[in-house]
């Protein structure tokens, strides 16, 4: 790879498979499967096939607050992707997301399976599925999910910008990291500002919204993205502290967080997640760990 001052792109773009970032062995500028497998099917009605990132932790989050909220049809299992694998890329995950992106949901709950991917469509077919947690009345719908679109259109910006350069890339630009930490920062200011006039993102009720931007948001204002809480000041982001306090303060939201993740604390990790009693289990882990 060429130092970032003497690089002068080719006439045609080529793939150059070593270039030494973090998910180097993954990217790929082709789309489809790369081998078959099929995906495994649980008992229950919702069989979602994920990994623990914020992307995926928008749907466990969901998915534990609609039982919290006694929808028992929203019992699911939650199977493990491994992208560091390429497990995103077996011909059954392909099936049920053709962009090979965690989260991906398959709705078995009708006489034909549902597929659904990108987290959104995932919240919002959930959301709508069981009338919870997305206001019907118009204008509160829309500010419902005017916020749930921003984020989808602005966390790349922080996950593959910022994120990416500030802590995986192979070598730290400056340019790239300033343009990114200032949309970041520009970004948690929209919420900042946001959250002084309302109590969630919504108004005064929490949607699947602040459940869309709490993982990405919440978890880079409490220090659990990039290592970079300092480097962004985010404790000059005081109304986003709030409500990302007051989020995490949820059952639901400490047991979404748990699933399908691979990394941290082992007693906060639940691989796979099939039944309500598998969060007892760690439970106990962690108080025997004490
Ligand atoms: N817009 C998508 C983004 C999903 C996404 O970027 N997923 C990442 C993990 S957080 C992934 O699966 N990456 C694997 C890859 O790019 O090969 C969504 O919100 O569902």
């Amino acid at each position: 790879m060429s130092s970032t001052a003497d690089y002068t792109p080719p006439k045609v773009w080529a793939w150059n498979k070593a270039n030494g970032g973090r998910f180097a062995n993954i990217n790929r500028p082709i789309a489809g499967p790369t081998h078959d497998k099929e995906l495994p099917v649980g008992r229950h009605p919702l069989q979602l096939y994920s990994l623990g990132t914020p992307n995926g932790q928008k749907v466990t989050i969901l998915l534990e607050e609609l039982l919290a909220l006694g929808h028992k049809g929203a019992e699911y299992d939650a199977w493990l992707i491994r992208i560091g694998e390429g497990q995103q890329f077996g011909s059954g995950f392909v099936d049920i997301n053709p962009n090979s992106k965690i989260p991906a949901l398959l709705d078995r709950s009708g006489p034909k399976p549902i597929r659904v991917f990108e987290s959104a469509a995932i919240l919002m077919h959930l959301a709508e599925k069981f009338d919870a947690l997305l206001p019907k009345e118009a204008a509160a719908r829309a500010e419902c999910l005017s916020w749930l679109f921003w984020q989808m259109g602005s966390a790349p910006y922080l996950g593959g910008g910022f994120g990416h350069f500030y802590a995986y890339a192979p070598v730290k630009i400056e340019y790239a990291i300033d343009r990114f930490t200032m949309e970041t920062k520009r970004q948690l200011d929209v919420l900042d500002r946001r959250l002084a006039e309302s109590a969630y993102l919504g108004g005064d009720d929490y949607t699947i919204a602040d459940i869309a931007v709490w993982p990405w948001y919440g978890g880079l204002v409490k220090g659990f993205l990039y290592g970079a809480a300092e480097f962004l000041a985010v404790h000059e982001y005081k109304n986003v502290q709030r409500w990302a306090d007051a989020i995490f303060a949820r059952p639901a939201v400490k047991r979404g967080r748990m699933v399908n993740r691979v990394t941290g604390e082992a007693s906060e990790q639940l691989h796979e997640r099939h039944d309500a009693s598998d969060f007892e289990t760690k439970t106990q882990d962690k108080l025997g760990s004490s």
